[in-house]
């Protein structure tokens, strides 16, 4: 989701190949043998196969809403959120959304592991609109879909929680124009099969 929305804000466009992660094709595996999405290859060769990755390398090319941060002190606090988000956060996220696939009763310890970070992001967003300051940037785009996750985990929890700047801020992003153009679903890509172009241009 990240990867996409930066890609489409950038005005970068791209082939997506949409994969069933139960079902990698060997095409994704070749240019990528850790075998995670989003991969992106560009025309000269070169593989990027990581989402921050592809998103500095799309808002570098072009970034006309100013999403990538500013100063050395802007990308040290992004790269900040970005290791708690991806680190024990997502590690929480996942064990409270799938308990059992953890061998766990339920996802109840997770989710107050998880909440201790949430409750940071709404203490920033108390003071400031958003993550990366006074206007959406790459630090909102990283951790909002993973937020997103984990309100929608147990929405009735999550509304019934102190964070009403946090809850504005999902809302917000949620409704975004850039968030709801990189929901749509895509059909998997098969071998042989036409590849779609992403962004799609409005006819
Ligand atoms: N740090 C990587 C993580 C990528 C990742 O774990 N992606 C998940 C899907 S969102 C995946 O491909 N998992 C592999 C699998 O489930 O087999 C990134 O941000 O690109």
């Amino acid at each position: 989701m990240r990867a996409r929305m930066a890609i489409a804000v950038s005005q970068q466009r791209c082939e997506l190949r949409e994969v069933v992660l139960a079902h990698k094709p060997s095409e994704l595996l070749k240019a990528s043998p850790k075998g995670t999405v989003p991969v992106l290859v560009l025309a000269d060769g070169t593989v990027i196969d990581q989402s921050i990755d592809i998103m500095t390398w799309a808002l570098q090319a072009h970034d006309p809403e100013d999403w990538l941060p500013r100063t050395e002190q802007d990308w040290e606090r992004t790269h900040t959120w970005i290791a708690h988000n991806d680190g024990p956060f997502k590690q929480a996220l996942d064990r409270y959304k799938y308990p059992h696939r953890y061998a766990l009763p339920d996802g109840l310890s997770q989710r107050t592991e998880g909440a201790e970070f949430l409750k940071t992001l709404n203490a920033v967003l108390r003071s400031q609109a958003y993550l990366a300051g006074q206007q959406f940037g790459m630090a909102d785009a990283v951790l909002a879909p993973f937020v997103r996750q984990f309100a929608h985990t147990d929405a009735l929890w999550f509304a019934q929680q102190p964070w009403p700047a946090l809850q504005t801020w999902l809302t917000q992003f949620e409704q975004s124009p850039t968030y709801l153009r990189t929901m749509d679903k895509i059909p998997a890509w098969t071998a042989g099969q036409p590849v779609r172009v992403f962004p799609l241009v409005d006819s």
